[in-house]
């Protein structure tokens, strides 16, 4: 399990973000909502980190958005587990536009036991506004600070599992800024 202070074995981990409305209310609701959804499709939610308030990373002006991250299991191959991913953001009302658009729920696949598989193409906010192939781990994990804050809460033994870094090492080399607005929710904000 990813993370788990009693074993070595790479599990898997998922992010979860969110920061436009659902039917289910705010992005906090909407994260709930999505993690009470994922057994129902062979998703076992092993642990879940705090949910954060994080300012949205983006070249243009977006409502800040909350963000986890969550140890799973599942019995399905990493490319299967990333269909379900996305068919879940979708029941959510996610509407693939333009490259990191507001949206109410995006879950990503950070980490898969450790495997990897490189990303190809362009990807971030160059990318077009389709899907991108998979790619393992995600490639955004060791520049972000809204993914790497819950991370350390579920698995503070994770490494990234190209560059063989701890997590607590990547939060370190964040630099001044890269922490900058995160807060952890609290409990009476996860009702809106
Ligand atoms: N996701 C993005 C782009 N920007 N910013 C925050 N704070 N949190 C996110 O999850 C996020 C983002 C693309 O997936
Ligand atoms: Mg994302
Ligand atoms: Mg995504």
């Amino acid at each position: 399990m990813a993370g788990d202070s009693t074993s070595s074995i790479p599990g898997i981990l998922v992010a979860l973000g969110g920061n436009m409305p659902s039917v289910h209310g705010g992005p906090a609701r909407t994260l709930m909502a999505a993690l009470a959804l994922m057994p129902a499709f062979g998703i076992r939610i092993v642990r879940c980190a705090p949910f954060y308030k994080t300012p949205a990373l983006s070249s243009y002006i977006q409502p800040e958005y909350v963000n986890s991250v969550a140890v799973v299991e599942a019995a399905v191959p990493p490319e299967a587990l990333l269909d379900i991913l996305h068919r879940i953001e979708a029941i959510f009302g996610r509407v693939r536009r333009e490259r990191w658009a507001p949206r109410p729920l995006d879950i990503d696949l950070l980490d898969y036991r450790g495997m990897i598989i490189p990303a190809e193409g362009k990807r971030g906010a160059d990318a077009g506004a389709g899907k991108l192939p998979i790619a393992l781990p995600h490639p955004g994990i060791a520049a972000r600070g809204f993914v790497l804050l819950p991370l350390r809460d579920v698995a503070p033994r994770w490494r990234h599992p190209v560059t063989g870094e701890s997590v607590q090492r990547l939060i370190a080399s964040l630099g001044p800024g890269g922490l900058a607005g995160i807060e952890r929710l609290k409990s009476s904000q996860l009702r809106s």
